[in-house]
């Protein structure tokens, strides 16, 4: 792999990632509708706003692998998840294809199936369970690298993200914590292994309180170092600060379940 464009490259995964990258690829193109404020002189660098079509095929222009994580990262209004992650996934994805782009690894989420209790624990092969329009737009790209893959063989793995941070800040992030490096680890399989052809991987560390059963990762040799539990005394005292909320406490998407919910019950 010569040449990868890592898009959302001014977000804070990006801008992690871009950093333990450095030097894994001969080019790293980075884009972003704005400009990282810490970019250093050896990167490059090009502004897309990846709802405008034209200007996506400009940054996928000679590019081999691509790491999606561009788009609206959090929930939001529809206008604004449509546009970003709507649009903007279909842009990237179609603009890739045309310009012969080999494989992309796309940032999905968590909240494609938050909506699953935390008492079971899910495998790839379950139901999409949306929890929020943000949800729903994770979903709609995981959808759209099927199509890319299965269609125009397009090598397509879709992580659902946990949450990356240095260490899980709370008790729900004590099941869903990626430690930054095992992203990288993910992103690297994804970019670089022989067999992949349209995969599903939960971006989790080796969590002890994990929800989720990622042994279609580890079967492509994924063996994450960061350990939530290490960090427990931490993670709960700062779940003590936080108020009762017992929708978001059921689910595995947590706030993003409770928030706007009123199906009833409890
Ligand atoms: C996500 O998908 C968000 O991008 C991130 O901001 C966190 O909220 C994370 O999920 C999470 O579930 O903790």
């Amino acid at each position: 792999m010569q040449a990868i464009l890592i898009t959302g490259a001014a977000g804070d995964i990006g801008t992690r990632l871009r950093k333990l990258l450095k030097g894994a690829y001969p080019r790293i193109l980075l884009s972003d509708i704005r400009k990282p404020t810490d970019l250093g002189g050896d990167e490059e660098f090009i502004a897309a706003d990846l709802a405008d079509y034209a200007q996506v095929e400009r940054i996928t222009d000679g590019i081999e692998g691509i790491v999606h994580l561009g788009g609206y990262s959090i929930e939001g209004p529809w206008e604004t998840i449509h546009r970003s992650n709507i649009v903007g996934c279909y842009n990237l994805f179609e603009a890739a294809y045309r310009s012969g782009v080999k494989r992309i690894v796309l940032a999905s989420s968590n909240h494609a199936v938050g909506f699953y209790p935390r008492s079971k624990k899910i495998g790839v092969d379950v139901t999409v369970r949306p929890d929020s329009r943000y949800g729903v737009s994770k979903a709609f790209g995981e959808a759209l690298g099927a199509l890319y893959a299965d269609k125009h063989g397009l090598k397509v793995t879709c992580i659902r993200i946990g949450n990356v941070n240095d260490k899980p800040i709370d008790k729900r992030r004590l099941s869903i914590w990626l430690k930054p490096e095992d992203l990288v680890q993910l992103v690297r399989i994804g970019l670089e292994h022989p067999d992949i052809r349209f995969e599903i991987f939960y971006g989790t560390s080796d969590n002890k309180a994990a929800w989720w059963d990622n042994s279609n990762a580890e079967r492509f040799g994924y063996r994450p170092q960061g350990r939530a539990e290490d960090f427990r005394a931490i993670a709960m005292a700062e779940q003590a600060k936080l108020p009762a909320d017992p929708i978001a406490e059921r689910y595995q998407g947590g706030p993003f379940c409770s928030d706007e919910y009123d199906a009833g019950g409890e």
